[in-house]
């Protein structure tokens, strides 16, 4: 029971627009992150079929440029947002098409799922993207794409959207041609820049974003295979960043992206991080436990582990590797010093499998 001057007192204050931080400290200041994002699972055969359906149905033109099939979280009210940073989508382009040039104050990342001669052409300087290709997108940017095949070109894209729409920090513009001029040599910042190491001696570092604009699968496979020889994470296994050959950072200010590879066998142990991450599997199958819930994926499926979630992977194949690819919300963290991490203590690093993922089961006990 609330005595009649303190009911008054809180009515007046709800008038003016007031709350007492005594009536809410628990949900304005909870005691360890309790993220609106919930753990989920895209199953390939859905996004894949949805996909290809809206290539037969829906036209690219102004105003709806990209064929982009936005990952919902359900855990975050109906927004087209993966977690409660980072967009992601499966983009689909039919052989022959042009998704208009326009440019955007969010930051994008690209990972090719499938598809023969595509291209993206972000401010003048035009790749080819293959399977396994990983492209950057600064903020900015004109940028175009389009696929010269026969076939659609299938890539996975990766935005701040919903970071830069919460700071609201958002431009848009579209531009006037679909098709930017190409203004530099084809291919030339993987020329430039591509090996890593070296760079220009006449260039001063570039320091915002990468310079390197598309990081080719061959050289990602090849660092996976090394590291391989060498060492590997107990939580990630044989897992690599995209960094900026400049400065050893990530490619974006406000997102990193990996790959890893699960080596046969392998059962990570698990961790949990104040970040989120939107995982695309390129190959092979397996399962990633997440907050005591098991996930069995395989190759195309798109997951999410949000903040503070305990997980750990698993591929139980003797045989194959498998390998994921991933965005990670981690450099907004890091840079604002809220970043932390811990290893799970108990019962040798692993989780009590609470259960399998079930999507109904899930949506009916929220
Ligand atoms: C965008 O410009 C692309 O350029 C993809 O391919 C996804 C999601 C939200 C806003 C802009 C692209 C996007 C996007």
């Amino acid at each position: 029971m609330i005595e009649p001057e303190f009911e008054r007192l809180y009515e007046d204050m709800g008038r003016n627009h007031i709350q007492p931080l005594w009536r809410a400290e628990s949900s304005v200041m909870p005691s360890e992150p309790a993220p609106k994002t919930i753990p989920w699972i895209w199953k390939w055969s859905q996004l894949s079929s949805l996909a290809r359906r809206s290539g037969e149905l829906v036209t690219l033109s102004r105003g709806g440029d990209r064929r982009a099939l936005g990952l919902a979280n359900p855990g975050l009210g109906g927004f087209p947002y993966a977690t409660a940073t980072l967009w992601a989508a499966v983009q689909w382009l039919n052989g022959g098409e042009v998704a208009p040039a326009h440019r955007h104050s969010a930051q994008a990342v690209r990972f090719m799922i499938d598809g023969e001669g595509a291209y993206s052409t972000v401010q003048g300087d035009k790749v080819y993207l293959e399977r396994g290709d990983f492209a950057i997108n600064p903020p900015w940017h004109w940028h175009d794409h389009g696929s010269e095949g026969d076939g659609p070109a299938i890539w996975m894209d990766g935005l701040d959207v919903p970071l830069n729409n919460y700071l609201d920090a958002v431009f848009f513009e579209q531009g006037t041609k679909d098709v930017q001029e190409v203004t530099r040599v084809v291919d030339g910042s993987v020329l430039k820049y591509g090996l890593g190491q070296l760079r220009p001696a006449w260039e001063a570092p570039c320091q915002e974003y990468s310079p390197l604009c598309t990081y080719k699968w061959t050289a990602t496979e090849q660092a996976l295979n090394n590291l391989a020889k060498v060492s590997a994470s107990p939580f990630d296994d044989v897992a690599i960043e995209f960094t900026n050959p400049h400065t050893g950072r990530p490619v974006m200010n406000t997102m990193t992206a990996w790959v890893q590879m699960l080596r046969p066998g392998i059962h990570t142990k698990a961790h949990r991080q104040v970040n989120s991450a939107v995982y695309h599997v390129f190959e092979g199958r397996g399962a990633t436990i997440i907050a005591g819930v098991r996930f069995d994926w395989e190759q195309g499926d798109i997951f999410v582990i949000p903040s503070w979630a305990y997980h750990e992977h698993v591929n139980a194949s003797k045989s194959e590797r498998a390998i994921l690819f991933s965005i990670q919300d981690t450099p907004v963290l890091v840079a604002l010093g809220k970043y932390r991490e811990e290893a799970l203590a108990t019962n040798g690093g692993h989780q009590e499998t609470k259960e399998v993922f079930d999507a109904e089961r899930t949506l009916a006990h929220r």
